[in-house]
């Protein structure tokens, strides 16, 4: 695509939206609406998704409610993910993760040359419970050194930050450690510049949930992230687990009254802060998810780079409710979505 800044992106959107084009059609879209200022006036103010991103090789909606390789085929999930018991009833959980380069699809006609772990960015959920015993070799199969540094409890050795942790191209190294404490955590590469490891998409969310579980809930992993298109240090898309807008087109299905755990994860480059903000109702927040009481009742959650929070709500109508940054900004190039409830709940 040709480079464009945050604000020629935000005007093509409103335009190009307004006249039911997708992005690539956006010079025909200025043009048209450049003769006819009088009607075009009021144009970008109907911002909205256009266009459609290929979801072959990466479904925002799949990640949602995917972890431990849950989405992929018993076979392949074999390959990448194996589970055992250990004698004092915790589990041994065995990873494979892969760095690799991909060029990904983040809104409709933009591709982006990212750095993944297994293909895909975010990287794969990793979800354990506290005391389980966690152990991941990492292949390192990209053009440039990389590392996996976990949030959490951990001896220095498997820390993936230093000089002497950095895992060179057709290298490997393995990973090792007790997951503790429960909560919400996350990992990425740690080699330098780490902004630059980062951003390109080495990431993912590392949940480990408490002895005693948390109640039945409907649980959605969403991690808030953006994408330098043009190397600028400034972000051009955002969204919600990769894809620009991808839940307005297909919304969250979730039912009224069933409880809906949302782990959001901050992993944003180069703006301080992101945010979640929730249309019509009031949600529960765990910060870190290090308690089991709420640290916060809200409908906005203010996350810096890297915090994560996991917050609970009830949906107490039916109907489409909208979600997004409360950075307009943000929310206009790409993360903002829909809730979609339906039918009833009871719990039992
Ligand atoms: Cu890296």
């Amino acid at each position: 695509m040709h480079p464009m800044n945050r604000r020629s992106l935000l005007k093509v959107t409103g335009l190009a939206s307004a006249l039911g084009l997708s992005w690539l059609g956006r010079r025909t879209a200025q043009a048209q609406g450049s003769g006819a200022y009088g009607t075009m006036e009021h144009a970008a103010h109907r911002s909205g998704p256009i266009g459609r991103t290929s979801l072959d090789a990466f479904n925002p909606s799949t990640f949602l409610r995917a972890w431990n390789f849950s989405d992929r085929s018993p076979a392949e999930r074999g390959r990448y993910y194996r589970e055992s018991a250990r004698p004092d009833g915790s589990m041994l959980r065995e990873y494979e993760l892969v760095a690799v380069d991909r060029e990904i699809e983040i809104a409709p006609g933009v591709f982006f040359p990212a750095w993944t772990y297994n293909g895909q960015v975010p990287g794969p959920t990793i979800r354990a419970t506290e005391g389980d015993r966690i152990r991941v070799t990492f292949l390192n199969q990209g053009s440039h050194p990389h590392t996996i540094h976990f949030h959490g409890w951990h001896p220095p050795e498997m820390d993936g930050s230093l000089p002497e942790h950095q895992v060179m191209p057709g290298a490997k190294f393995v990973y090792e450690f007790d997951a503790e404490p429960f909560g919400l955590h996350l990992y990425h590469c740690h080699a330098v510049p780490l902004k630059r490891h980062i951003h390109k998409g080495l990431y993912g969310a590392f949940i480990i949930d408490p002895k005693t579980p948390r109640p039945p809930a409907d649980e959605l992993v969403m991690v808030m992230n953006g994408f330098d298109t043009n190397f600028d240090a400034d972000n051009e898309v955002y969204a919600v687990n990769t894809v620009a807008h991808h839940f307005m087109h297909d919304p969250v299905k979730v039912d009224v009254g069933r409880l809906v755990r949302m782990y959001v994860v901050n992993v944003t480059e180069f703006d301080l802060i992101n945010s979640i903000h929730l249309h019509g109702m009031f949600f529960d927040a765990y910060r870190t998810g290090t308690t089991l009481t709420p640290t916060e009742t809200s409908d906005t959650l203010m996350l810096c780079q890297g915090e994560r929070a996991i917050i609970e709500t009830r949906f107490r109508y039916p109907g489409k409710f909208m979600f997004h940054a409360h950075q307009s900004e943000f929310a206009e190039l790409g993360w903002m979505g829909l809730f979609e409830a339906s039918g009833t709940h009871r719990d039992t």
